[in-house]
């Protein structure tokens, strides 16, 4: 088949919720991936950071392949010789007392809301259906009714109300606001530890420790949504670090399985998880003993390889070149460790054209929000390979 009879079956077949570049994937191999008619590019996005470890990792594949050549599921109805290994490997990484495995991440992003909320009646003693979880302005948590009942995105809410109460937006970055919209009633705070769809948003320093400092004192939960930041993109094994500070629960997903399977968690480091008793929550695919050989083998490559390293060093170097360069249409580049945008100003037309003309060099990258570009490259990176997205950033900026 030709690359455009690819794009029509999709264009004609599928539901048409998203808008795809019109390239044609085929294969990929770390930073690496190619289209049909073997056309090669490096990969900018990294299926949204869920690719840390690189396309196709031998290891991951070959445990993944072992794994599935012995037991893929059990369910969680009986026990299996996966599970109990991932969480002691996952919980001594992260420093972590308790895990609750799920499968994409705004399953785990409700599994956090649902525990919290229970701890809010069974715990901290607010009234039966009264819970508040304060949220930011800008968020993306996921797609479920309940996610994107607090979405501030209206592209993401239209039209599919009614809508889950007990939600309070807040300023990102302000920790007074936080303070001041806390209530009697409130049992947590969800919060991206730097805001990835809305453009790769970087807090103000400070700004989570001032956090986990009222939460201490209000007694509020703090749940990090680390399913994008987590698991080396910013540099730290898990963005928190960069604040020296620990949420109550932290959510990862994605590069969970380094792109091999639906793959998320939620960790508790407090006795909030422990509300919950047999029968309250679960998931069919859940904690499932392919997802967890997967995983286990996804956080080894991405320690023994020094993936994270790695990150915060190519991080620093993408971004330190980045700076150098003026250009009228460039509004502000930003970003920690291997999680990158760049901003144009509004007039230039939106980011899109400018993906396109990426494209066109050979780079795959993904706009956001109308005029930001985000780069988020496999942590296996190379500088070489960095100088590459750099000069073909160059050559796309019109000579003004
Ligand atoms: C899409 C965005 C990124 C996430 C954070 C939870 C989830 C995501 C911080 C839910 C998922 C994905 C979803 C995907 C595109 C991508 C995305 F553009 F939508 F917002 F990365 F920025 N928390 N993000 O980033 O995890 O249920 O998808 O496994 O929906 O188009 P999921």
């Amino acid at each position: 088949m030709q690359q455009h009879e690819y794009i029509e079956l999709e264009d004609l077949l599928g539901a048409h919720n998203y808008k795809p570049l019109d390239v044609v994937i085929s294969r990929g191999e770390g930073v690496w991936v190619w289209d049909v008619d073997g056309n090669k590019y490096l990969d900018c996005l990294a299926a949204y950071s869920a690719v840390n470890q690189g396309h196709c990792h031998p290891k991951i594949m070959q445990a993944m392949v072992k794994q599935a050549e012995k037991l893929t599921l059990t369910s969680r109805a009986f026990r299996n010789d996966q599970l109990g290994p991932f969480y002691k490997e996952l919980c001594e990484l992260t420093r972590s007392h308790k895990v609750l495995p799920m499968n994409s991440g705004a399953e785990a992003v409700e599994t956090a809301i649902k525990t919290v909320r229970k701890w809010g009646y069974t715990v901290k003693g607010v009234p039966e259906d009264k819970a508040e979880i304060i949220v930011c302005d800008n968020n993306f948590h996921g797609r479920t009714i309940s996610i994107v009942s607090f979405s501030t995105d209206e592209n993401a809410r239209a039209g599919f109300g009614p809508f889950t109460p007990g939600f309070k937006c807040i300023p990102f970055g302000d920790a007074n606001a936080f303070d001041a919209a806390i209530t009697e009633n409130t049992v947590a705070f969800l919060v991206e530890p730097i805001q990835g769809e809305a453009g790769v948003m970087i807090p103000p320093d400070g700004y989570l420790k001032k956090v986990r400092e009222i939460c201490d004192r209000r007694n509020v939960v703090l749940i990090l949504d680390e399913i994008q930041t987590g698991l080396g993109r910013t540099g730290k094994l898990l963005a928190e670090e960069h604040e020296g500070i620990e949420a109550d629960l932290t959510i990862i997903g994605k590069a969970l399985s380094g792109g091999y399977y639906p793959v998320s968690a939620v960790l508790s480091n407090t006795e909030v998880m422990n509300v919950l008793q047999p029968g309250e929550h679960g998931s069919t695919f859940g904690g499932n003993p392919l997802a967890c050989a997967v995983a286990r083998t996804a956080l080894k490559v991405l320690l023994e390889e020094n993936m994270v390293e790695n990150s915060s060093v190519q991080g620093e170097y993408f971004l330190s070149e980045l700076k150098k360069i003026s250009h009228p249409d460039i509004k502000e580049v930003r970003g920690r460790g291997l999680m990158v945008a760049i901003e144009f100003h509004p007039q230039v037309g939106g980011a899109r054209a400018y993906c396109n003309k990426l494209k066109d060099e050979g780079i795959l990258a993904k706009d956001t929000h109308e005029n930001i570009v985000r780069f988020a490259p496999p942590l296996v990176i190379q500088r070489d390979e960095v100088d590459m997205i750099l000069s073909a950033i160059s050559k796309v900026l019109p000579t003004s």
